[in-house]
């Protein structure tokens, strides 16, 4: 992602901050500067970063740091949560049940790659999707879908004869049986009343669970007024912002939409179909911040299962689920090895290979086969024997091949457990600490 300068600006701040040994109120002010240019050569507009630095300011200033945190450590935790609320504040929330998506947009925001992007998102997560061709407008709009469709393996409908999107769609729906259904739909200049007319046509005929408006990050902070267009007159439920790879804008994007109240969805990364992130403000502040400060972010721990899962460890019990959480969690924060890489007294050599190289995909593809499993495998995965592996690759949508991967994957990380647990003393507040990163964030 070319985040690249927003990020180290907002590290730039985070260092100063960690950087001295009283945080006064010009250290404070200093790193709110630091954030102010950040945001502002990201495009983002002026007034909502000077709110933002506002509330850093007077919440840093006047609260107490919570039990157990340093005053730093509280600092940097109170800038980690501002710039959450900056960029959109909640998770986007994709349930992975039957759905009707219509995507709309000006032209070349993305509208067509995401659709394909996004039908691989839910045919990732066992759901069955299809596209339909509503872009009519374009020429070969329909070959290029079919092209998409062809590449991720989901069928996709239309007509490249007929030019009226509605009878597309109309008879596209008499046909399709797929239980994810994403519209693609033609772009315009801007949101003009042809494009309002078109829309609501597609809309009757679908009665979609979403409207998705796509607009590309390198509208900066022009996005927020396109998305309170769209809302205003196409009463859209989410927003995709595409591109977020290809410009120095995306912070000025994610936060002017995030300040017109709209959830933020999904973000794109890339032109390949696997680009495609649901967005989660949280673990976007993390990447910012590059990890830097875990230590003062432990605030949001749910101590007390990261506890109990440590002394389960410690016990020798590291069952699958509990592999599974970690997974999750970690999955939730980026990769594992930058994870690692910031706690003190881990040696990432002594880690296997293959756990540090997990990448998310293999993670999805893991969590299934998990979850293809009996209660049973995942307390004792020595019960799982070459017909059970069969059962569960089939189950999940995988190869036995991959299964054994997950099992001999889970039997090193259980073994490395064991190492920490035999360690030299100290060991135990660390794999505590790595605990904690894991069950929080
Ligand atoms: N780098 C990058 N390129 C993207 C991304 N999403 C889409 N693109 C590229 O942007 C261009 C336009 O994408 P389309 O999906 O065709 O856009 P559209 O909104 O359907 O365009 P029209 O149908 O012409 O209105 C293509 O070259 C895509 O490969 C992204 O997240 N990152
Ligand atoms: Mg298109």
């Amino acid at each position: 992602m070319v985040l690249d300068s927003l990020s180290s600006g907002v590290q730039k701040a985070v260092d100063r901050i960690r950087g001295t040994t009283l945080v006064d109120k010009k250290t404070i002010k200093e790193a709110c500067k630091e954030i102010q240019k950040a945001l502002l050569q990201s495009d983002a507009d002026v007034e909502l970063v000077f709110d933002l630095t506002e509330s850093i300011k007077t919440r840093a200033l006047g609260e107490d740091p919570s039990k157990g945190l340093t005053q730093k450590e509280h600092v940097i935790n109170i800038v980690y949560d501002e710039l959450v609320k900056f960029l959109g504040k909640d998770e986007a929330q994709i349930p992975l049940k039957k759905s009707k998506i219509l995507l709309m947009g000006t032209f070349g925001a993305g509208k067509t790659t995401t659709a394909g992007k996004i039908a691989r998102f839910y045919k990732n997560r066992g759901l069955k999707p299809a596209i339909i061709a509503c872009d009519t407008y374009r020429e070969a709009a329909y070959d290029q879908l079919k092209q998409i469709g062809k590449s991720i393996e989901v069928p996709v409908y239309g007509d490249p004869d007929e030019e009226d999107s509605a009878k597309v769609l109309k008879d596209a729906m008499e046909e399709v049986e797929e239980e994810v259904i994403i519209v693609d739909s033609s772009g315009r200049d801007a949101l003009n009343e042809d494009m309002v007319e078109e829309i609501n046509a597609l809309n009757r005929i679908l009665e979609p669970d979403e409207r998705f408006i796509v607009i590309p990050a390198d509208m900066g902070q022009q996005a927020g007024k396109q998305a309170r267009r769209f809302q205003e007159e196409l009463d859209i439920t989410g927003v995709v912002v595409t591109k977020m790879d290809s410009t120095a804008k995306g912070g000025g994007a994610i936060s002017a939409c995030a300040a017109t109240g709209a959830t933020i969805k999904f973000i794109g990364t890339g032109e390949d179909m696997k680009d495609l992130e649901k967005y989660d403000p949280e673990r976007f502040v993390s990447q910012l911040i590059g990890y830097g400060d875990l230590q003062g972010l432990l605030e949001r721990v749910d101590e007390d299962q990261a506890e109990e899962q440590v002394k389960r460890m410690m016990e020798g019990e590291f069952t699958l689920e509990d592999f599974q959480d970690q997974m999750k969690q970690v999955q939730s924060m980026g990769s594992l090895d930058e994870v690692m890489g910031k706690i003190p007294g881990i040696n990432k050599s002594k880690l296997p290979d293959g756990l540090i190289d997990i990448q998310e995909e293999k993670m999805e593809r893991f969590n299934y086969i998990i979850d293809s499993m009996t209660p049973a495998e995942r307390k004792d995965p020595k019960l799982i024997n070459p017909s059970r592996k069969k059962r569960i690759a089939h189950g999940s949508g995988t190869d036995t091949k991959d299964v054994s991967e997950l099992i001999k994957l889970y039997r090193q990380s259980k073994k490395a457990m064991k190492m920490f647990k035999g360690g030299r003393g100290g060991l135990r507040g660390n794999l505590q600490k790595m605990m904690k990163q894991f069950g929080g964030l």
